[in-house]
């Protein structure tokens, strides 16, 4: 089997790549879900259970000439396994993805393999997001994108993004959508 990274509790259902002073993100669904944690435990994986579909919106902003490397992860590293497996992204822009921009890269057919060895970024347990050294980014296949066109991706898909090195922002707005839960099945 291979060995998951296992981010700290509070970071598993977030999936909030590289957050550094490049990147920003706004997991609103996680917001509301924080504030319904403090309220009532267990109302949250009760609500999980009962949502089947869609689970969580994000938008991802990659600043304009700053915007940081989102490094090659697979999702599944960041889900809580007893609810959040087979899920699919579907992943917006807001503006022009390219390469330079920071468009999305996939290593094809890796949604048929294993979930690789995840590791916090900076080896910096603070830092929630995470990143896999075992990939071969040869094989990656860049997907530019015009405003308003998707890509998606399966839970294991090796993905990444590079830094925004042009003078336009590069905005992205991406629905995750998952199967039941596991103990739903
Ligand atoms: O937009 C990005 O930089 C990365 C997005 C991503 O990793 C995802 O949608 O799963
Ligand atoms: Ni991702």
């Amino acid at each position: 089997m291979i060995p998951r990274s296992i981010p700290n509790s509070s970071s598993r259902r977030l999936h909030s790549i590289n957050p550094g002073p490049g990147n920003s993100h706004v997991p609103d669904f996680c917001t509301n879900l924080i504030g319904v944690r403090k309220r009532r435990p267990g109302l949250i994986e009760a609500r999980q259970r009962r949502r089947r579909k869609c689970r969580m919106v994000r938008r991802i902003y990659k600043p304009a000439q700053y915007g940081a490397e989102t490094p090659w992860h697979q999702d599944e590293a960041y889900w809580n396994p007893d609810v959040y497996l087979n899920s699919v992204s579907v992943w917006m822009p807001l503006d022009a993805a390219t390469v330079e921009s920071g468009c999305m890269q996939f290593i094809p057919g890796s949604h048929k393999e294993d979930l690789r060895w995840h590791r916090h970024i900076d080896n910096d347990p603070l830092i929630h997001g995470l990143m896999t050294d075992d990939v071969d980014p040869r094989q990656a296949v860049a997907c530019p994108l015009a405003p308003g066109g998707a890509t998606f991706h399966n839970y294991r898909t090796l993905h990444h993004t590079a830094p925004n090195t042009t003078d336009n922002p590069r905005r992205a707005y991406i629905l995750v959508c998952s199967g039941p839960a596991k103990e739903a099945r």
